[in-house]
């Protein structure tokens, strides 16, 4: 791969925004370049209105294999990195982009996905890897802590017992093991991965674009709030769902016996 070659690459094509780690000779490991062309693609997704669903997958035989160590080789430092600031300027926005972003980001997990590689996939909506694809909390074996979310993530998806255990371990997860867990969505057959990772985005990004996006924020806010702030928020994001253009579009095709037709307003 040549020096200059784009470190994410970007396709938008019917409706879904493709975004693909591009190191993979390095597993897709993430530089401070790859950090900002990631995150101008999610900005991208939130501000284009063409963009109804976003794909992330990598290239090559990993997902991605987290921080860049190349970088943070301690055989050339004065003192140690600040880690903290990698993470307020780099991670911790790309998290807040994929949660935040009201369209569904699909991610396909093609091979190992480690450290913060993981947990960014694990930040996505729907989450398919393939079957010889692995999940690896490598923190520990570095001495530090899972970030990109992971610590928060983990214990809500599969439990404190298992959470810590891969944590504390770095023991790689089966991507199988995974879809048992409920850390996943699915695990699929390699050769599959992308064309129904494609579909699966697609089929979202031809949905009614306002009403998933708002699912999703009352799904994720379940995780912090109360049955009772929750039905509050059902009915004020129902209010808001009940007033798009593709809710009356799909009442009046479901009366009409026809498939919908959505636009995504
Ligand atoms: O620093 C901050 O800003 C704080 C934030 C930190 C977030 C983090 O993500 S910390 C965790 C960093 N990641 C890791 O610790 C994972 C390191 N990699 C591995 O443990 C293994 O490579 C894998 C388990 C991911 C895959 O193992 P395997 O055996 O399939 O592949 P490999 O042979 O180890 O790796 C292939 C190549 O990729 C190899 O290079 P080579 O020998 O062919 O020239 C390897 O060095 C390179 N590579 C893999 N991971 C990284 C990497 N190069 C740089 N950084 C990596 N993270």
């Amino acid at each position: 791969m040549s020096a200059d070659a784009p470190t994410v690459l970007v396709d938008l094509s019917q409706g879904v925004l493709r975004l693909t780690l591009n190191r993979p000779d390095r597993l897709n490991a993430l530089t401070e370049d790859m950090h900002l062309a990631l995150r101008a693609g999610l900005q991208r997704a939130h501000d284009e209105d063409a963009v109804r669903a976003v794909l992330l997958t990598g290239a090559g035989r990993g997902f991605c294999a987290g921080q860049d160590l190349g970088n943070r080789d301690p055989r050339n430092w004065t003192e140690p990195p600040d880690l903290g600031q990698s993470l307020e300027r780099f991670y911790n926005p790309t998290i807040r982009l994929i949660r935040r972003l009201e369209k569904p980001v699909v991610c396909a997990v093609n091979g190992v996905a480690a450290g913060a590689g993981a947990n960014i996939a694990l930040a996505c909506d729907i989450v398919l890897a393939a079957r010889s694809a692995r999940f690896v909390e490598a923190f520990a074996k570095i001495g530090l802590v899972p970030d990109a979310g992971g610590s928060w993530t983990l214990p809500r998806l599969i439990g404190e017992a298992r959470a810590k255990a891969l944590a504390l371990t770095a023991e790689p997860l089966p991507a199988e093991t995974a879809e048992r867990w409920g850390l996943i969505w699915k695990a699929v057959d390699d050769a599959a991965l992308l064309d129904e990772a494609q579909a699966t985005a697609q089929r979202l990004a031809a949905g009614p674009t306002r009403g998933l996006g708002l699912t999703k924020r009352a799904i994720q806010a379940a995780a912090t709030n109360d049955l009772d702030t929750q039905l509050d928020l059902e009915r004020d994001l129902q209010r808001e769902a009940g007033r798009t253009a593709d809710y009356a579009e799909g009442v009046t095709a479901f009366l009409e016996k026809r498939p919908p037709r959505f636009t995504g307003r």
